[in-house]
């Protein structure tokens, strides 16, 4: 069976967990602790050479990397990541954004908030703020036109994008600002087998 090792918090680990409740893809789940330096150890390391999660392991011991790569690994052959190469062409240029201009400045202002670090790091966080808010007027941009980012439907571009976007407001970005985003994330929410992040998936088999 798959494993997916994650951490209660990521969004990163919570992209994978909707994924593969929406394939209804059976997986086992170890969810580790962050603060408790567990991605940091030499045994972690021999599964993820970044040492971070998520990580999937598949049936034969090998693993997948980094959450973009998980998601193209798993969609492959469904409808959320279609054949043609054009269309793929997209998909991969919406997780490059994601990673490039959304990545670094939302996951890290939200961990500043939620761990209670706000006032020592005020000043990173503008910064974060400054760089997340030029990513998310890319993106409200983009959707004031377009009700998915990619083509007329829902696909894994979309995904890999929802979970740090729809957890800005935890690291205090006024997401008031973005109306389409707004908009686009309720879509999402009402795909078939989404998941919250705190939900078990009814795939999730330990
Ligand atoms: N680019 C990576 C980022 C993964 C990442 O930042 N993981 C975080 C949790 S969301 C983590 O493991 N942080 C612990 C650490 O880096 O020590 C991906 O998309 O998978």
């Amino acid at each position: 069976m798959l494993k997916l090792y994650d951490s209660r918090f990521s969004g990163n680990s919570w992209k994978i967990r909707i994924l593969l409740n929406q394939l209804r893809k059976p997986f086992e789940r170890h969810t580790l602790d962050l603060e408790l330096g567990e991605t940091k150890t030499d045994e972690f390391y021999k599964l993820n050479r970044f040492s971070r999660i998520p990580v999937l392991q598949l049936e034969d011991g090998r693993t997948i990397v980094e959450s973009a790569a998980i998601l193209l690994y798993l969609a492959e052959g469904s409808p959320l990541l279609p054949a043609d190469p054009y269309v793929r062409s997209q998909i991969v240029g919406w997780m490059f954004f994601e990673q490039g201009d959304l990545q670094r400045s939302i996951p890290l202002a939200r961990v500043y908030h939620i761990r209670g670090l706000a006032d020592k790091m005020s000043q990173q966080i503008e910064r974060l703020h400054a760089d997340g808010y030029m990513g998310l007027e890319k993106l409200d941009r983009w959707l004031a036109k377009n009700d998915w980012l990619v083509g007329d439907g829902y696909t894994v571009a979309d995904l890999a994008l929802f979970p740090y976007v729809s957890l800005a407001h935890e690291g205090k970005f006024e997401m008031r600002r973005f109306p389409y985003i707004n908009l686009w994330l309720d879509r999402v929410r009402s795909q078939p087998g989404f998941l919250g992040i705190f939900d078990q998936s009814s795939y999730h088999a330990a």
